[in-house]
């Protein structure tokens, strides 16, 4: 059974072209909500660590270099079925091959660039997360219908 979580990362490269916002939309249009949001900047050794799975692989050098390069916004992020519908939601891995309207083709360029991070199965975004988060900064709300509720009752 799949669980509910998964963990998300706006890439350097989205981040200096001031896509911040437009892919934080397209996030929670797409049904997710945010339940952890960090802007922080990896260290090479952190970029090794969480990519490390691709240690040896030709580009993990310049990946290590690429994720580390400037701030990131880390997301835990949930929903239903929330892994695999993220990855629908971001598109292929190739913005070049994404299918249109997906976050990865519309803000991004390149393979190695490509705006955004989505873990690839339940386990390691449960690992991903912990990475980024402890469990006092991951905060479960349930939404609410903003037109029917006012902020402050004027007394
Ligand atoms: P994913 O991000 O779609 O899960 P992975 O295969 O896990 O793709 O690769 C991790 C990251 O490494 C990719 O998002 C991309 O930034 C980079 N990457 C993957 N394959 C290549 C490649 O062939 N050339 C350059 N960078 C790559
Ligand atoms: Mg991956």
């Amino acid at each position: 059974m799949s669980t509910d979580k998964t963990f998300s990362m706006i890439k350097p490269m989205a981040v200096k072209k001031g896509y911040i916002g437009p892919i934080l939309s397209k996030i929670t249009e797409g049904g997710f909500q945010i339940v952890g949001m960090k802007y922080t900047q990896l260290s090479k050794e952190q970029a090794e660590e969480f990519y490390g799975v691709h240690k040896g692989r030709p580009f993990f050098e310049s990946l290590v270099t690429f994720m580390s390069s400037g701030p990131i916004v880390a997301l835990a992020l949930k929903k239903e079925n929330a892994v695999s519908d993220f990855r629908t939601l971001i598109g292929a891995t190739n913005p070049a091959e994404a299918a249109e309207g997906t976050i990865r083709r519309m803000f991004a360029e390149t393979i190695d660039a490509n705006a955004v991070h989505g873990s690839d199965s339940d386990e390691n975004a449960q690992i991903e997360t912990s990475f980024f988060f402890s469990q006092r900064e991951l905060h479960n709300v349930d939404l609410i219908d903003a037109k029917q509720y006012t902020v402050c009752e004027k007394s």
